[in-house]
């Protein structure tokens, strides 16, 4: 693996410990009872988030789920519309009648989140073909969890995506868990990316709390896919060290378990690899965008219910438009 140049570090650093902060004050601000809507953190994924979108360009897509935050801040969201969401303003990036499952940003090449587990493997797989289709080079990513490769359109979108030499990666998380029930308990093959053989594809196994390594592996999958040789499957051994959701106890997580991964935390192993890095400078960077995004989000106006019809029907009008 080769080793990085200083400011792409600095640039990965960066982005890993702005996911953290972002999700870490959300987490607070949930608690506080001030956000609308469910909170699903990824606290402990972040290398795998800004492993795989360091390999895209601004004009790649990426599908994301109810698990979303880090991925579309990593593929370079604007954080204020993130923030602005969670409040349900209508600055937010679904004008506030989305929230956190419901994030988009079609400028930065973040197509959606998505709660239906497994849906963001067909949507990419859908967005790589027209990628194909139109010859616009784009190369589209979906990211899901372990859980979700046991979902049917994971089979349909694998096979369909190898058959046509689609520009598609799929990403799978594999956090260990779906909701409270280990990996363990719902398959017995416990490398997802084993399955790649089923289907005709490359797949790849890495530690998904390595970002340089995420990366890497990446990087191959994407020009493979930008080259027209078709779709690659990576699985990101990696953990979530917060609940499910906000709430959740976590009860079912043995503390061993915890502990060892806590110590694999990824923005600490990165920083050790790389003492010339300055995480105290990341995080202000980070504090300061996050706050900033806050108050932006603080002063706009609460989402309203008026515009429900025309944001959700193709053929709805909004109020008072003129066409
Ligand atoms: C089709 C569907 N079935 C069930 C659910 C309820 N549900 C929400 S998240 C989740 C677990 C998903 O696990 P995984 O794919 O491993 O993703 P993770 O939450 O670990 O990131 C389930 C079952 C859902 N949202 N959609
Ligand atoms: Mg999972």
């Amino acid at each position: 693996m080769a080793e990085l140049d200083f400011d792409r570090r600095t640039r990965m650093l960066n982005a890993m410990v702005l996911i953290r902060v972002f999700e870490e004050r959300m987490q607070a601000l949930f608690a506080e009872n001030q956000l609308a809507g469910f909170l699903h953190l990824s606290i402990g994924q972040e290398a795998t988030a800004v492993g795989v979108c360091e390999a895209l360009e601004t004009t790649d897509y990426i599908v994301t789920t109810h698990r979303g935050h880090g991925h579309i801040i990593a593929k370079g969201g604007n954080v204020d519309a993130m923030v602005a969401e969670l409040f349900a303003r209508e600055t937010g990036s679904c004008r506030g009648v989305g929230g956190s499952m419901h994030l988009t940003d079609p400028e930065a090449g973040v197509l959606c989140a998505n709660a239906i587990v497994g849906a963001s493997i067909g949507l990419a797989t859908g967005a790589a073909f027209s990628s194909q289709f139109t010859g616009s080079g784009g190369v589209a990513v979906a990211f899901f969890g372990d859980g979700a490769a046991n979902q049917g359109i994971f089979h349909e979108s694998l096979n369909l995506a190898a058959l046509w030499s689609l520009p598609v990666v799929f990403i799978c998380e594999n956090n260990m868990y779906a909701e409270m029930s280990r990996q363990s308990s719902q398959s017995l093959v416990s490398d997802i990316a084993l399955r790649s053989i089923a289907y005709g594809m490359p797949g790849v196994t890495v530690d998904g709390n390595d970002v340089d390594a995420v990366l890497a592996v990446t990087q191959s999958a994407v020009s493979r896919a930008r080259e027209g040789d078709g779709p690659t499957l990576i699985e990101c051994k990696t953990y979530r060290t917060s609940g499910h959701f906000e709430g959740d106890q976590q009860t079912y997580k043995p503390a061993v378990e915890v502990a060892t991964w806590s110590a694999r935390d990824p923005i600490a192993s990165f920083v050790a690899r790389y003492p010339d890095l300055d995480l105290a400078r990341a995080n202000a960077v980070a504090s300061r965008r996050v706050e900033g995004a806050i108050e932006f989000a603080r002063e706009s106006q609460p989402a309203t219910t008026a515009d429900l019809a025309w944001l959700t029907y193709a053929d709805a009008r909004r109020e008072g438009a003129s066409t």
